[in-house]
C-alpha cells in the first residue's frame, strides 16, 4: 500500500561481506602465486543493520583450480559445518546470530593445484552469505572498486624464477683511479633460472680498459650469460673500470639481471670522485 509522508522503516538487518586474499605460502619462492602455492583468504561478515540478523551461513565454493586446507578453517563466532575434507566443493559456516553493526571473520587456507591448465591467468571465486528473511549476499573484493565482486588473485600457470643482485664498490674513489666493482645475482626461487644475462652499462664518466674475463662488450654494455642458474645458486662477476669525472662527481655503476624466466632486477652503488689536488698543478722544475 502506498504511504504518503514520512515513514520509519521498521528494523532490518543488512548483510555485507568482504572477502580478500593473501599470499599464505609461496612454495616456489616465485615471488607471486603459482601452482602449489597456499592463499590464505579472510571473509569479513558485516550485520550495518539495525536489528539482529539471525541463522546467517557463509558458504564459499572455492575456485576449482583450489583446494581448501583441510582444518585451515577458523570462525570468530559460530560453527563450521563443512570444511570439504575430502576436497571440493568447499566451506559452510553457521554464524548464527549478528547484532546490528557486528561483524564475524572466517578465514581459511586454499592450496592452489600443483599444476594449473595452461594459460590460467587468475584464480577467482565469491562467497555467498544468507540469513533469515533476507536476500543472499555475495561477496565483495575490497581492493576492487566495483562492488560486489569475486575476489581474484593472479596467477602464473608456469613457474617464473625470482633473481636477487647485489653490487658492492667503493663508496669514494680516486678520478681517473681504477675502481673494482662486484655483482653477485643470486636465484632466490626454487625455479632453475634460464638463460641468466647480466649487464652493466658504460655510462659516461665509466670507462673500461680491459674487458673482464667472460664478458662480452654489446652496445657499449658489459654483458655475461649464464645458461641456467639453479636454485639458490649465485654467480659473481667482477669488473674494473675508470671514473672520470671532477673532484665530488658521484657515479653511479649499475647492474641489471634477468633471465629468460625471470623477471629483470638491478642494483647500483654510489661513488663519489676525489680529484688528486695535484693534477692540475704544473710540474716543479729547476
Ligand atoms: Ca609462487
Ligand atoms: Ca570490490
Amino acid at each position: 500500500m502506498a504511504a504518503f509522508g514520512i515513514t520509519v522503516p521498521a528494523g532490518v538487518p543488512a548483510i555485507g561481506a568482504t572477502k580478500t586474499a593473501t599470499l599464505a605460502t609461496d612454495a616456489d619462492r616465485s615471488g607471486g602465486t603459482s601452482g602449489g602455492d597456499t592463499l590464505a583468504y579472510s571473509v569479513v561478515v558485516t550485520n550495518s543493520g539495525n536489528q539482529a540478523a539471525t541463522s546467517v551461513v557463509l558458504a564459499d565454493s572455492l575456485d576449482p583450480l583450489t583446494r581448501l586446507v583441510t582444518g585451515s578453517v577458523t570462525t570468530s563466532q559460530g560453527t563450521v559445518t563443512g570444511d570439504a575434507a575430502a576436497g571440493r566443493p568447499a566451506l559452510r559456516v553457521e554464524l548464527g546470530t549478528l547484532a546490528p553493526g557486528a561483524s564475524a571473520t572466517v578465514s581459511f587456507r586454499a592450496r592452489v593445484d600443483a599444476t594449473l591448465p595452461a594459460g590460467t591467468s587468475r584464480i577467482s571465486n565469491q562467497a555467498v552469505v544468507s540469513a533469515a528473511g533476507l536476500t543472499p549476499v555475495t561477496t565483495d573484493d575490497p581492493v576492487t572498486v566495483q562492488p560486489g565482486d569475486p575476489t581474484t588473485v593472479a596467477v602464473t600457470a608456469v613457474p617464473r624464477a625470482r633473481l636477487g643482485i647485489d653490487l658492492r664498490g667503493p663508496a669514494r674513489a680516486r678520478a681517473r683511479g681504477a675502481v673494482t666493482y662486484c655483482a653477485t645475482v643470486t636465484n632466490r626461487s626454487r625455479i632453475v633460472a634460464r638463460s641468466v644475462t647480466i649487464r652493466v652499462p658504460l655510462t659516461a664518466g665509466i670507462v673500461i680498459r680491459t674487458r673482464p674475463r667472460g664478458a662480452r662488450v654489446v652496445s657499449r654494455r658489459l654483458v655475461w650469460t649464464t645458461p641456467r642458474l639453479a636454485p639458490g645458486a649465485r654467480r659473481n662477476v667482477c669488473f674494473t673500470v675508470r671514473l672520470i669525472g671532477r673532484n665530488g662527481t658521484v657515479r653511479r655503476p649499475r647492474a641489471f639481471a634477468q633471465a629468460s624466466n625471470a623477471p629483470r632486477v638491478t642494483d647500483a652503488v654510489r661513488t663519489r670522485l676525489r680529484a688528486r689536488p695535484g693534477r692540475i698543478q704544473p710540474p716543479v722544475t729547476g
